[in-house]
């Protein structure tokens, strides 16, 4: 996957060569260019920001900064999506498979799991991360055309622009890419765990300053295990994500299951779903 990020701040998405998706870029599953705005500007001083119209509080970002290193994006990531065509395609508004741009913002859709699996398949993306107030609306408006344009939340809280978010979702998308996490396993379980909360982990020393790791977990029983580690994830959904149950399918849950549901206040409607008794 190539991944082109767009920022006054390219030092700030440093982090992102580290780790797994360092180890990611040098095995050349996931190529990773991060693009500073301000070579995209032509003033002395490099100007990205000016007053809002309407009056308020803060800086917008100008757009054309921003239409000028969107198309060097565009250039790049081109030649890697239909390679052998030149640059017949470059800045075609028409193409029926734009790439997709990522827009941070608080007034976009929340970034799940569920999206990180799809934006996972993509074979390129783009992010431009904003900063002041946001970025000049017509922006997005002139890369509709040019690309799959989605605004997204990183939730529902206010971040001093999109750096943070970006590195949170390559992460999360990143990490999906195959071959990036050593053990593919840990991905299969987690795609299994059905919208509950994870189920707690311990390791050695089986007794740590007085506390104990339960004992199911030292039997050696895996029916007894899977069952528990079940019913862990229940218990904390129930306790911390209560609205994660809501509504959800009953037939999922075996009988054992219900029960514990039952205990923590939860009932079958008639249309078959867990609603709070
Ligand atoms: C991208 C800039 C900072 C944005 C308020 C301003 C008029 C009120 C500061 N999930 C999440 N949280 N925050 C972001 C995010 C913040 C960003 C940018 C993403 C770019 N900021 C900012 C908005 C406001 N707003 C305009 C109405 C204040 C993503």
């Amino acid at each position: 996957m190539r991944i082109d990020v767009v920022s006054i701040f390219p030092e700030y998405l440093a982090p992102l060569r580290l780790s797994l998706l360092g180890r990611a870029q040098t095995d050349g599953i996931l190529e990773l260019e991060v693009h500073d705005l301000r070579e995209f500007t032509s003033d002395r001083h490099r100007t990205v920001d000016d007053t809002p119209y309407g009056g308020g509080a803060g800086m917008v970002m100008k757009p054309e900064p921003w239409a000028l290193a969107l198309e060097a994006v565009l250039a790049a990531q081109t030649a890697r999506r239909h390679p052998g065509q030149g640059d017949a395609r470059q800045g075609d508004p028409r193409q029926s498979d734009p790439p997709t741009l990522i827009v941070p913002s608080p007034a976009g859709e929340v970034f799940t799991q569920s999206l990180a699996y799809e934006l996972a398949e993509e074979p390129t993306l783009a992010f431009a991360c904003g900063r002041y107030e946001g970025i000049d609306e017509r922006v997005l408006e002139w890369a509709a055309p040019r690309f799959r344009v989605r605004p997204v939340s990183l939730g529902d809280y206010v971040l001093n622009g999109g750096e943070v978010a970006v590195m949170a979702m390559v992460e999360a998308i990143g990490r999906l890419l195959p071959g990036v996490v050593g053990n593919p396993e840990s991905l299969v379980e987690e795609s299994h765990s059905d919208g509950l909360l994870e189920y707690p982990v311990y390791t050695k020393p089986s007794s740590w300053r007085g506390l104990d790791v339960p004992e199911v977990l030292l039997s050696g029983n895996h029916g007894r295990i899977a069952k528990w580690r079940r019913e862990q994830q229940l218990r904390r959904t129930a306790s911390r994500r209560p609205e994660l149950l809501e509504g959800v399918d009953a037939s999922q849950f075996s009988g054992g299951e219900r029960e514990v549901l039952r205990e923590l206040g939860y009932g079958v409607d008639d249309s078959g779903r867990l609603a709070r008794a």
